[in-house]
C-alpha cells in the first residue's frame, strides 16, 4: 500500500512529507522534484511570498545514491519566511505568540470553522495549516509518484482552461503540443490569445483589490485499462481522483470527461462506442467518459477538470465579526496572491500522479521497480490475447 502524510505550518520552519510503500529501485533526484516545485511557485498572479521562497527538497531518508530503497521517504522543504516568523510561530515563547494573535476571521477561509472546532482563540492556529503553502509538500510527494509513472509510460499533463470569465479555446492539436504550449505560458494556458486576456483580467482584479479563480484540466496518457474497480465504492478510480483534486485548497468542483455537460445530453451523445482492430485491439473514436468507465480506467486518456474559487484573502474588505469583541469589522489588508490557478494546476498534476501510482501498485504490486514492471508487462501481454 502506498500512502503519504504531510506536516508543516505556512510560516513554520519547514514542510515535510513522509511517503511509504514506494518500491525500491526508482531512480530519483532532488532536481527532478525541484523542477515541479518551481512550476508550482510560478504563474502570473502570485503575490509577494513567492519572492521570498525558493522551494527545494532535501531527502531525509529513503533515497540512497540516486535510487529509492523501499523504506519510508522523508522529504523536507524549508520555509524561508520562517526567519521573519520565528517569534510569532515559536513552539516555546508564549508571550511572543500571544502578541500576534489573530481574532478576525476571514470569510471563505477555514478561520471561523477551525477555531470553533479546535477550541482556539487565535485564528493563526488554524490558518497556518489551512494555507495552500502545504501544497508544496504535496507536489514534492506527487513528483515521486510522477517519476514512478514516467517509468511505466504514464504521462501527466495539466493546463489552465479558464481564469474568471475567460475560457481558453482548444489551443493545441495533440497532447505533446498542449504540453509544449502550456509550458511556454505564464498561466499554463495553451491558448495564447486567451492567455493575454486572462493576464489583463488578473491585472484588473489586482487593481480593484479583488481575486480570480478558474478551471484547470489534468490529462493522463498511457494509463493501462483496469486501474480501480467497480466492485466497491472506495475502490472506484474516478471517486479517488475526485477526492484527491477536491482536497486541494479552494477547489469547489471536479469533473471527469464530459462531467456536468453529460447531464444535458442524450445517452447516444454521451457514451463512447466500442470498436475492434486486429492491430490496436479494442478502441474508441471518442473519449467523453474521460478514460474511466465503471470506476476503472478503460485505456483511453484520463481527463479531469477542477474548478478553483477565487482566493478569499482580498485587498478589498469583506464584512466579518471579531471573535473577542463580537463587533463587526472590515477585514484589514493582507498579503496574498490575486490568482493561483496555475499553481493549483501543478498541485492537481501531483495529486493525480499520486492516485494513479497508488492504483498501479494495487493492480500490479511489486516491492522493486523491476518487479512492478514485470508484473505490468505480463498483464499487458495477457490483454493482447483477449
Ligand atoms: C496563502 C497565502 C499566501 C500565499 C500562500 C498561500 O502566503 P502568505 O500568507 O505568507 O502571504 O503566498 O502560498 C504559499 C506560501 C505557497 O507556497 O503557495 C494562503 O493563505 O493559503
Amino acid at each position: 500500500m502506498l500512502r503519504y502524510l504531510t506536516a508543516g505550518e505556512s510560516h513554520g520552519p519547514a514542510l515535510v512529507a513522509v511517503l511509504e510503500g514506494m518500491p525500491a529501485g526508482l531512480e530519483l533526484t532532488a532536481g527532478y522534484i525541484n523542477a515541479q516545485l518551481a512550476r508550482r511557485q510560478g504563474g502570473y498572479g502570485r503575490g509577494a511570498r513567492m519572492k521570498i521562497e525558493a522551494d527545494a527538497v532535501r531527502f531525509l531518508s529513503g533515497v540512497r545514491g540516486g535510487t529509492t530503497l523501499g523504506s519510508p521517504i522523508a522529504l523536507y522543504i524549508e520555509n524561508k519566511d520562517w526567519a521573519n516568523w520565528s517569534q510569532a510561530m515559536s513552539p516555546e515563547q508564549v508571550a511572543q505568540v500571544e502578541e500576534r494573535a489573530v481574532t478576525r476571521p476571514r470569510p471563505g477561509h477555514a478561520d471561523l470553522a477551525g477555531v470553533l472546532k479546535y477550541g482556539h482563540r487565535d485564528i493563526r492556529n488554524v490558518l497556518e495549516r489551512s494555507s495552500a503553502r502545504e501544497t508544496a509538500a504535496r507536489v514534492a510527494a506527487g513528483s515521486v509518484a510522477r517519476k514512478l509513472l514516467d517509468e511505466l509510460g504514464v504521462e501527466i499533463t495539466g493546463h489552465v482552461v479558464r481564469i474568471g470569465d475567460i475560457a481558453a479555446g482548444a489551443g493545441a492539436e495533440s497532447l505533446a503540443e498542449l504540453k509544449e504550449r502550456a509550458a511556454a505560458s505564464q498561466l499554463l494556458c495553451a491558448d495564447e490569445k486567451a492567455e493575454q486576456e486572462m493576464i489583463a483580467a488578473i491585472d484588473k482584479a489586482r487593481a480593484e483589490g479583488d481575486s480570480l479563480g478558474g478551471v484547470f484540466e489534468i490529462r493522463a496518457a498511457g494509463v493501462p485499462p483496469g486501474l480501480g474497480s467497480h466492485v466497491q465504492w472506495d475502490r472506484k478510480l474516478d471517486a479517488r481522483l475526485a477526492a484527491a483534486l477536491m482536497s486541494i485548497q479552494a477547489v469547489k468542483g471536479v469533473e471527469v470527461g464530459l462531467g456536468f455537460e453529460a447531464a444535458a445530453r442524450k445517452g447516444s451523445q454521451v457514451q463512447d462506442e466500442i470498436f475492434y482492430d486486429g492491430g490496436r485491439g479494442f478502441y474508441r473514436q471518442t473519449n467523453r467518459a474521460g478514460g474511466i468507465e465503471g470506476g476503472m480506467s478503460n485505456g483511453e486518456e484520463i481527463v479531469l477538470r477542477a474548478a478553483m474559487k477565487p482566493i478569499p484573502t482580498l485587498y478589498r474588505p469583506l464584512r466579518s465579526v471579531d471573535l473577542v469583541s463580537k463587533k463587526p469589522f472590515e477585514a484589514s489588508v493582507e498579503r496574498s496572491d490575486v490568482c493561483a490557478v496555475p499553481a493549483a494546476c501543478v498541485v492537481g498534476e501531483a495529486v493525480t500522479a499520486w492516485e494513479l501510482a497508488c492504483a498501479c501498485l494495487e493492480k500490479f504490486g511489486g516491492d522493486s521497480m523491476d518487479e512492478l514492471r514485470r508484473n505490468m508487462e505480463s498483464y499487458l501481454a495477457a490483454l493482447k490475447q483477449v
